[in-house]
């Protein structure tokens, strides 16, 4: 229950009290506090620390105050890889999948991601947005404060746009902060089959254009087998380069091609997937300080049985994230807890390892420096969680503890408590 009070009149900031807190503050280490309590004041974190500790002149600048009834709060979630934006379903492809058909023949068969780029293509912008905010509210109620949506199912200029701008309509009207990224090179569409360069051409001379509209954060590739080539994927980054825009790439999921290293040559936030990463691909990042998202969702739901080399990317010091990859294809998943769940128990993550992967470094990954932690300065963005210890966020399944989101500093988002 919250107790808002209203005091005295120049005090702007808010109490939350009453929590067990997860700061995730240092480089290792939950953070623990016992009867912590958090101040923010606007959209930032003014103090977190032991509520007994709380300085005085802090406390007259209070004007509410919230008691989190002894929840244990952590960073919001940052979810740092979703292809929420897209129509139709592929649940008979699954089917497929569960007779014996690969991931790879049905793509190379036209179905895969190009089936969801024509239901994509079909649907008008409010059926994309409705789509994608049902997605992205379930994402919300399991304490996401921060999620990066790619395009991709769109396929040409004007339908990557259209995909771009439901994002940034996301972000403009649900309470989240939402980054973009255009994956326009995700396939291949019908338009250019068998001219994968020509194709890779006219990416290179969109992407201007859609960054010209604020609606590129930043670019992504899907470099594979059934994806594009080492080459091709390098004339995208020149272009996102040439833009100054950051790049990401789908790297190593189903094969190495030696993306990692393409990658961490232009600096890349991310390399995600990584199921087949090399040593050489792991140096090169961990040299480019790129950020290793797992996706434990696609792994799963594929039935891959090869393991990214979590151990070396750990040796390494390469930043491990965690996220949903949600998508209709390969990891039609909307449950970020089962994610830290799944890269526990496939992955051999710690439990702190996967949380750290869905605040701090999922945070990175998208090179969002004020977030991920509970600290002074940050911002405002943390969860009410009905557990004793962080550690149950990996823990339990197929069961949602989160209590309360708080984006910016506002609560958005309370469970409903049911009172026997
Ligand atoms: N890898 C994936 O796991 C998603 N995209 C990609 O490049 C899957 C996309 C889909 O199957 O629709
Ligand atoms: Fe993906």
């Amino acid at each position: 229950m919250t107790h808002a009070m209203n005091m005295t009149g120049g005090a702007n900031a808010t109490l939350w009290r009453h929590a067990r807190l997860a700061t995730l503050a240092g480089a290792a280490g939950w953070g623990l506090v016992e009867r912590g309590a958090l101040v923010t004041e606007g959209q930032a974190i003014a103090w977190v620390g032991a509520e007994a500790e709380l300085p005085a002149a802090l406390r007259e600048r209070i004007a509410s105050e919230h008691d989190l009834g002894g929840a244990l709060v952590t960073p919001g979630l940052v979810d740092a890889h979703t292809h929420l934006v897209y129509a139709g379903r592929r649940a008979a492809e699954f089917e497929l999948r569960l007779q014996g058909a690969s991931y790879e023949e049905i793509a190379r068969a036209g179905g895969g991601i190009r089936s969801t780029v024509a239901a994509t293509r079909a649907a008008d912008d409010e059926t994309l947005f409705a789509l994608a905010a049902a997605r992205a509210r379930s994402l919300l109620a399991e304490g996401v404060t921060a999620v990066e949506v790619k395009s991709g199912y769109g396929l040409s200029e004007a339908h990557e746009a259209r995909c771009l701008r439901v994002a940034r309509r996301l972000g403009a009207e649900l309470p989240l902060t939402v980054r973009t990224t255009c994956l326009a090179a995700h396939a291949l569409p019908p338009e250019f089959e068998g001219r994968p360069d020509d194709y890779i051409a006219a990416v290179c001379d969109w992407l201007p254009r859609l960054h010209a509209q604020g609606l590129v954060d930043a670019v992504d590739a899907f470099c594979d087998r059934i994806g594009f080539t080492a080459a091709q994927t390098r004339r995208v980054f020149e272009a996102a380069r040439a833009l100054g825009l950051p790049v990401k790439l789908h790297a190593e999921q189903l094969s190495d091609q030696g993306g990692a290293a393409l990658a961490a040559e232009y600096g890349a936030l991310s390399c995600d997937h990584l199921e087949w990463l090399g040593e050489a691909g792991v140096a090169a990042m961990a040299r480019a300080g790129t950020v290793a998202v797992l996706l434990p969702g696609a792994f799963y739901f594929l039935r891959e049985t090869k393991l990214p080399p979590v151990a070396a990317l750990r040796a390494s010091g390469v930043p491990i994230a965690v996220a949903t990859d949600h998508n209709p294809g390969s990891s039609p998943v909307l449950s970020p807890l089962l994610m830290l769940n799944m890269a526990c128990t496939f992955f051999q993550l710690t439990p702190e390892e996967a949380l750290r992967g869905m605040t701090v470094n999922g945070a990175r990954a998208l090179g969002l420096a004020d977030r991920g932690t509970l600290a002074a300065g940050q911002r405002a963005d943390f969860v009410a969680w009905d557990v004793e210890h962080p550690n149950e966020l990996a823990y339990w399944f197929g069961r949602n503890p989160c209590r309360r989101v708080v984006q910016g500093g506002s609560q958005v988002f309370a469970a409903v408590e049911v009172k026997p």
